[in-house]
């Protein structure tokens, strides 16, 4: 039975890393199947209900205002066209609904009290309620906890070392306090990254180290491959190999093996088989529906025909017991 460690060595994930990768799947399907059921995935659904104009510099970025992207700026949606959205995804069989705002943090105004009545009302329709807004406070991550908030995202991306080639308007410590804030709070941790944005090996195994030696590990871990967007400075970047996303995925599984690890941004680009590699690599959730928050993914209809075909069934909400306040 592969134990859950949160005191791997980098040495120790540099073997796991570099393994030959059809072992490594191997390892990882074993791993995954030791907590999982393997023809169980995780479907979830995003929205941006704040669109663009982000003072922040996040390379990879279509939302930062510095970058001239094709990205519409849009203020915060209404309530209802959120509620809508979530029934939408809903009725589709997404069990996950994540609300995604290009914030740099949470500021204590009418906002921030919008977004708290949209966390109440799409957590009474049965959804699992997740939001991405940017930094978080204690006392806000509270506030969203009390609202309903079931899971919060809020990404690494990448090691510590190569962050600062990529984000220069935060810090690495910044994250890690948000990420102790949600956690405090009592609210499941969704964290991972993104490969393909110029890093080394290194910085991946860097990355895989520093999630899998928090304290407890995130419940999911996205796993993202760029989406090189045009007029970011990443957008000449070469797109990711099946073979990376595979090492970064199973890696994960087996250092986190009771984490839901989702195959997140990227899966437009790649074909069925790749992703069924993936599946077999230890992903078990995926974000469905025609839009990420300003990219396309695969939509609700390509992604039924993927699961009937691999003999795939969406995950039941809230399958695992909620996370206990500490
Ligand atoms: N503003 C908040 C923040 O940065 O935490 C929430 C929204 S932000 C868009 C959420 C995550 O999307 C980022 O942390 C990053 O991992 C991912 N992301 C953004 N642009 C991406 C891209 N072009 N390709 C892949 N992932 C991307
Ligand atoms: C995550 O790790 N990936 C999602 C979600 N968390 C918020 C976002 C991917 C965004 C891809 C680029 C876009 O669509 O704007
Ligand atoms: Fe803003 Fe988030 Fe995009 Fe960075 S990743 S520019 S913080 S929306």
């Amino acid at each position: 039975m592969q134990q859950i460690r949160n005191d791997w060595t980098r040495s120790e994930i540099k073997e796991i890393y570099y393994k030959p990768i059809l072992n490594l799947v191997y390892e990882a399907a074993t791993a995954h199947r030791q907590y999982h059921t393997a023809s169980e995935v995780q479907v979830c659904t995003l929205l941006s209900i704040k669109t663009g104009g982000c003072p922040e510099d996040c390379s990879y970025c279509p939302q930062a205002a510095r970058y001239h992207t094709e990205t519409k700026v849009h203020a915060l949606l209404k309530k209802e066209e959120v509620i809508e959205s979530a029934l939408k995804a809903k009725e589709a069989g997404s069990t996950r609904f994540c609300m995604g705002a290009a914030w740099r943090e949470v500021r204590d105004n009418k906002d921030f009290d919008r977004v708290l009545d949209m966390v109440k009302g799409v957590n009474s329709l049965g959804l699992e309620v997740c939001c991405t807004l940017g930094m978080l406070t204690d006392e806000q991550a509270k506030k969203l906890k009390e609202a309903g908030l079931y899971a919060y995202n809020h990404n690494l991306d990448t090691s510590e070392e190569f962050y600062e080639e990529i984000i220069t308007t935060r810090t690495y410590e910044d994250r890690l306090n948000t990420l102790e804030n949600v956690r405090n709070a009592g609210i499941s941790v969704c964290c991972g990254g993104i490969i393909g944005l110029g890093e080394s090996n290194d910085d991946r195994v860097e990355m895989l180290y520093t999630l899998s030696t928090l304290p407890e590990h995130p419940e999911s871990v996205p796993v993202n491959a760029l989406v090189p967007v045009e007029g970011t400075p990443l957008q000449d970047q070469p797109r990711v190999s099946i073979w990376e996303m595979l090492r970064m995925i199973a890696t994960a599984r087996i250092l986190m093996p009771k984490a839901m690890i989702r195959l997140s941004a990227g899966r437009q680009e790649m074909s069925t088989v790749e992703q069924a590699f993936c599946f077999m690599a230890g992903a078990n959730s995926i974000f469905s529906g025609d839009k990420l928050l300003t990219t396309p993914n695969p939509s609700f209809g390509d992604d039924a025909a993927m699961f009937e075909l691999l003999g795939l069934q969406p995950r039941e909400s809230f399958k695992e017991e909620q996370v206990s306040v500490c």
